[in-house]
């Protein structure tokens, strides 16, 4: 499938602004992808795919994670988790996505997870830091991802569960994991 295939796809599924933000997710997924030696054609692909499922509604993310055997706590954390596994699912039931490495970096693109691959922390990464987004900490995150993707993903993560914690919502375990395997293998 060819990019714009895929975007045409995706632009069905999203808002005109989740679309301008998948465009900028696309782009911020190639560059790091060149920059650190990722699969350019596969991080393009998650990058148009990551948000797929955004605006599925809740009933039908709740059923899919129940049906397909996915984590039961996922359920228990919120339901702006969900569109990530279920993104995954349904981009290879819908749009014929078989790549397991493209799925899994939509599939962890959200929560992250201890061990991810180059591919799922490039868009994990561009999805935070795309042009589009303005909010605190982002530019720091910007130019760690020049240098370091690692330092730049245990920044983001720790940025998202600060945030999370300032509006008294529930850290999924997955992010704190992969947070506190950054920040020990950052100590080596
Ligand atoms: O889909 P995007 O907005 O582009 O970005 P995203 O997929 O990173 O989703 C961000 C949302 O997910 C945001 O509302 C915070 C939420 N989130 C991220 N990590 C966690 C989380 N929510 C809970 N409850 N726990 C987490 O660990
Ligand atoms: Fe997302
Ligand atoms: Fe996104």
């Amino acid at each position: 499938m060819n990019r714009k295939q895929a975007l045409k796809i995706v632009e069905e599924q999203l808002t005109p602004h989740r679309y301008e933000h998948t465009l900028g997710v696309m782009e911020t997924a190639i560059e790091l992808a060149a920059h650190y030696g990722a699969d350019e054609k596969k991080a393009e692909l998650a990058a148009i795919f990551h948000d797929y499922a955004k605006f599925r509604p809740k009933k039908e993310m709740k059923r899919i994670i129940e049906e397909q055997g996915m984590p039961k706590e996922l359920l228990v954390y919120g339901k702006e988790l969900w569109h990530a596994p279920v993104g995954a699912f349904l981009v290879e039931k819908e749009a014929g996505i078989t790549d397991s490495e493209v799925l899994d970096a939509i599939r962890y693109h959200t929560a992250g997870r201890p061990g991810m691959t180059l591919l799922e922390k490039v868009i994990y990464i561009a999805d935070y830091i795309e042009p589009g987004r303005h909010f605190p900490g982002v530019d720091e995150v910007r130019e760690m991802a020049k240098s370091d993707l690692d330092l730049a993903l245990a920044q983001s993560i720790k940025n998202t569960i600060l945030f999370l914690m300032k509006k008294n919502l529930p850290i999924y375990p997955e992010t704190f994991l992969t947070y506190n395997e950054l920040t020990m293998k950052a100590e080596d």
